[in-house]
C-alpha cells in the first residue's frame, strides 16, 4: 500500500504546482512588448480609451515587458495631458504632434494637444505604473455630452 500512497502524494503536489504556474500568468494572456491606446470622443462621459483596438472604457490595465512601451493617440476633440500618478520615472516621447484641430502653439510630448497627436511612454523598470489624463478645452464650441466627464485611468504592470 505504501507505494500507492506516495504516488498519490506526488500527484497531489503536481496538481498544486500546476495551479501555481497557471496563477502566475496574467488573465490578459500575458505581457507583451507594447500596447497601443487610442482616446476617442463619445457622447456619454465625453471620452474613453481602448487598448489594442479593444473595448472603449475609462479605466484600462495593460501588462508590458520591461523595456517595452505604450503609445497613446488622442482622437478626442480636446487636448489630454498624460500625467503619471505613481510608479518609477518614465520617459515620454512624441510620435506625432497631430495634424488636425487643436493647439496652435508648440507643446511637450506628454500633452496630446491636437487631433491625432500621439506619444510613447517607455518603461525600463519593473513595477506598477499609474496614469491619468488632464483634459483641456474643447477645440470647437457646441460639443454636447451626457453625464459627468470620464476620468481616464491607466495601470501599466511591467514585469
Ligand atoms: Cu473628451
Amino acid at each position: 500500500m505504501k507505494p500507492t500512497i506516495s504516488l498519490l502524494a506526488i500527484l497531489g503536489l503536481a496538481v498544486v504546482f500546476a495551479g501555481v504556474a497557471s496563477a502566475a500568468v496574467p488573465a490578459s494572456g500575458g505581457a507583451s512588448k507594447h500596447a497601443t491606446l487610442v482616446i476617442r470622443h463619445q457622447l456619454r462621459g465625453c471620452h474613453a480609451w481602448s487598448v489594442n483596438g479593444g473595448v472603449y472604457k475609462a479605466s484600462q490595465t495593460v501588462a508590458i515587458h520591461r523595456g517595452g512601451w505604450v503609445s497613446v493617440t488622442n482622437n478626442d476633440v480636446m487636448p489630454h495631458k498624460l500625467v503619471q500618478t505613481s510608479g518609477p520615472a518614465v520617459a515620454f516621447s512624441r510620435l506625432t504632434a497631430g495634424t488636425g484641430m487643436g493647439l496652435k502653439r508648440t507643446f511637450a510630448p506628454a500633452l496630446l494637444g491636437r487631433m491625432g497627436a500621439a506619444a510613447k511612454i517607455s518603461f525600463s523598470h519593473a513595477g506598477v505604473y499609474k496614469f491619468t489624463t488632464k483634459p483641456g478645452e474643447d477645440y470647437m464650441k457646441g460639443m454636447k455630452t451626457i453625464g459627468a466627464d470620464n476620468v481616464l485611468k491607466l495601470t501599466v504592470v511591467v514585469g
